[in-house]
């Protein structure tokens, strides 16, 4: 495998933080953020540095304002399309839903957690759920939307909840899930590729990533570090899985570069960069003995217990709801 022969080049060198920085020095695309950048926008934005380009950005309607910090960022060879944004603030909650409305959304991945180091780093803009302290239903009244709470279910990394989205006027609505993986803190990475790999395989059951389907909302605090470092490991996936990869070599930088292009800074340390890579190589090898190419990994893998990560069945699929 050639990701793996890079992966180890790129470990014997100790050059992560040499790749990382070319990445940064290449990957650091001089677009407009003119939009962005205009005063009356200026509290929309969670992070200074952190903004939509002209070009990728999702354009709002029936709103205040057609601005929202987030981007599409497509990967047209294997049919992704995502939606990275930053973690919602107050202000900003409304035009979230509306955008998740308006692009037919069908899933949610938020990679960070409300505090981090003591700080609000997202808005808490779903409802929590009356048994965790929180409320069954949030009224999102500026843009009529409502949003109610269906189930919640919990996992060691991860929670998922399924919310049920309301248009107010019309009466439609909308199943959407909700996956929060609890445990990757900012400039850092998740426990294990195990873990995280696990999470990815529940999403990726839920349908919610599909191209029949809405693009996914991805997105952590600022919607660039973790949010770029997931679905990196996705799409490279995807690619190793049809077969789309098979030169290899410097494939995973070529796609981090193309994303790259449609959503600034994303993935934030050398050590997200190498995470990405070990994410990718071991689900690889699961790829691999699920077609049976690989029947030696399993038994001999320090496979470590995650069964109570597994649930007991993919959450439901929601694309025949409602159309
Ligand atoms: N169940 C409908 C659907 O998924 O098509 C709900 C829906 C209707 C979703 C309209 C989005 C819609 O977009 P807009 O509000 O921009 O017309
Ligand atoms: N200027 C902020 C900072 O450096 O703290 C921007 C920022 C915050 C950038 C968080 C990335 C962050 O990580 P993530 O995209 O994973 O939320
Ligand atoms: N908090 C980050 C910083 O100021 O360093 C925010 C940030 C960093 C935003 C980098 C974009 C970045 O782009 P790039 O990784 O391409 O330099």
């Amino acid at each position: 495998e050639a990701i793996e022969r890079e992966y180890k080049q790129i470990e014997d060198n100790e050059a992560w933080s040499q790749v990382y920085q070319k990445i940064r020095s290449e990957g650091s695309y001089d677009l407009p953020c003119t939009e962005a950048k205009k005063t009356v926008n200026r509290n929309l934005n969670r992070y200074r540095d952190v903004l939509p380009y002209d070009h990728s950005r999702i354009k709002l309607s029936g709103t205040n304002t057609n601005y929202i910090n987030a981007s599409l960022v497509q990967v047209e060879s294997v049919g992704r399309s995502y939606i990275l944004t930053q973690g919602p603030l107050a202000q900003t909650t409304p035009h979230f839903w509306r955008m998740v409305w308006q692009d037919k959304v069908k899933g949610i991945i938020m990679l960070n957690k409300i505090i981090e180091k003591n700080q609000i780093k997202c808005h808490q803009y779903w409802p929590l759920g009356e048994s965790d302290g929180g409320e069954d239903t949030m009224m999102i009244t500026p843009v009529g939307l409502k949003v109610e709470l269906m189930s919640v279910s919990r996992h060691s990394h991860y929670n998922y909840s399924t919310l049920r989205l309301v248009d107010m006027n019309s009466g439609d609505s909308q199943l959407i899930l909700h996956f929060h993986y609890t445990t990757w803190p900012d400039f850092s990475v998740p426990q294990s590729p195990e873990a995280f790999y696990k999470f990815l395989s529940v999403v990726r059951a839920s349908g919610v990533l599909e191209p029949d389907v809405g693009p996914a909302v991805v997105h952590c605090s600022a919607g660039i570090g973790r949010s770029g470092t997931f679905c990196l490991v996705d799409s490279v996936l995807m690619m190793l899985s049809r077969g789309l990869c098979d030169s290899g070599q410097g494939k995973v930088l070529e796609v981090l570069l193309d994303m790259r292009r449609q959503r600034m800074g994303l993935i934030q340390t050398p050590d997200q960069l190498k995470f990405s890579y070990q994410a990718i190589i071991y689900g690889a090898h699961k790829l691999n003995e699920m077609n049976g190419k690989d029947p030696v990994e399993e038994s001999s893998s320090e496979e470590p217990s995650l069964a109570d990560d597994l649930p007991p069945q993919p959450p439901p699929r929601t694309d025949s709801l409602t159309r």
